[in-house]
């Protein structure tokens, strides 16, 4: 299916939708999900457009997961987490509501589930 430039992300990303960005570089930015499963739940975005995982270029994925580890090791600290999940959904079918790749980092703690 064809990438709609008028999604969430992209207008986050021309800033027209603010946000609180805690990360950015060439590959991708990171902001916070404004409705967190649990304490701390982050959105890596790739900047190149694409719809989800399964329309996007290889090319981009060695930045983006430099990204999300990053993310997922600061966010980790920042929240004295036990682990942290990587979340990545792609078509409505799977759960996926913003059409445009993004990876959830969500950190996690014994004991304590999700939020629906
Ligand atoms: P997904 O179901 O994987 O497509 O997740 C989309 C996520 O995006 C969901 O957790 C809520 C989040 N979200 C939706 N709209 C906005 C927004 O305007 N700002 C932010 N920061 N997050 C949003």
């Amino acid at each position: 299916m064809a990438y709609d430039n008028d999604n969430i992300f992209a207008k986050i990303m021309r800033d027209e939708i603010p946000s609180h960005r805690v990360y950015e570089d060439d590959a991708a930015i990171a902001f916070m999900d404004v409705m967190p499963q649990g304490m701390g739940h982050t959105l890596v975005v790739p900047k190149v457009p694409s719809r989800n995982l399964l329309d996007a270029d290889p090319s981009i994925f060695d930045g983006v997961m430099r990204v999300v580890q990053k993310v997922a090791k600061a966010a980790k600290e920042a929240f004295d987490a036990d682990g942290v999940a990587i979340m990545q959904f792609n078509e409505a079918a799977s759960g996926q509501s913003v059409f445009h790749l993004h990876f959830h980092v969500i950190p996690r703690f014994e004991g304590i589930p999700l939020k629906p």
